[in-house]
């Protein structure tokens, strides 16, 4: 299955891309025994989840193995201290409920789902569901981004104004309705945005923010508008393909 990220609600992010702003509401501080918890089990379950430690910060997320199958955590056991298992879904959100009796959801639902991980590793040291979620407890995206990285990815937005951004594979972007800003930029390890389309590009109201890169070049392509971006060197750092947009001057760029 491919991983699939879904805006569930529009999300005032302040124009950062959805991750980076949740890295700032996600705060532990000086809190080492907020370690978050699974549902149902003590060291094992269906989810863990793990909510901001600080007052005034509500943020949170949720992580679900696939169904039948359980994410799980060594404790004492060696290697102590890791989780393993298998995880196929993270949301984002704010204020989580639920972990005793019922499984774990966010009050007002999700903010951002990023479904189809697929990762599966047994209990080995320093795997990568650990590295996932051990940044993801320290409000640290950089290992999901990473992850993130090696694939081709379907965003989604929601129906009102969102901050929409893939990562380093050839990606497919869709608005689905709103002012929404399609944000360029590299994340994690990445040297490229990859060959990126929108499928929505909505005249007049979304905008195409490739302010992070030098330069950029653009060139009708059949139907499509094709926009190169490029680092100081001139190196190419990939295209953003508007389907049905045939005329540049159709298209808010911010640059
Ligand atoms: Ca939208
Ligand atoms: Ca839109
Ligand atoms: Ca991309």
């Amino acid at each position: 299955m491919a991983i699939t990220i879904t805006h569930d609600q529009a999300t005032s992010t302040g124009g950062d891309d959805y991750l980076s702003w949740w890295e700032g509401e996600f705060v532990t501080g000086d809190h080492p025994d907020n370690t978050g918890g699974f549902y149902p089990g003590m060291f094992s379950g269906s989810q863990y989840a793990m909510s901001s430690g600080v007052a005034g910060h509500t943020a949170g997320f949720i992580a679900s193995a696939p169904a039948g199958e359980t994410l799980d955590y060594t404790f004492m056991d060696s290697p102590a201290h890791t989780l393993y298992g298998d995880l196929e879904k993270l949301e984002f959100g704010d204020q989580i409920g639920g972990g005793t009796s019922t499984p774990y959801s966010f009050n007002s639902g999700p903010e951002l789902t990023v479904d189809g991980l697929d990762l599966s590793s047994g209990a080995v040291a320093n795997n990568q569901i650990h590295e996932i979620v051990y940044g993801l407890m320290q409000g640290d995206a950089t290992e999901l981004e990473n992850f993130l990285n090696t694939e081709d990815l379907t965003v989604n937005g929601s129906s009102g104004d969102d901050v929409i951004n893939g990562y380093a594979g050839d990606d497919t972007l869709t608005g689905n309705g709103g002012d929404d800003t399609f944000l360029f930029d590299l994340y994690g390890n990445a040297g490229t945005i990859g060959d990126d389309t929108i499928e929505d590009y909505e005249i007049g109201d979304d905008v195409v923010d490739i302010s992070a890169f030098d330069s950029y070049s653009d060139t009708v392509v059949g139907s499509d508008l094709e926009i190169e971006v490029f680092d100081a060197s001139s190196n190419s750092q990939g295209t953003v393909t508007l389907v049905g947009i045939d005329d540049v001057n159709d298209v808010t760029i911010a640059a």
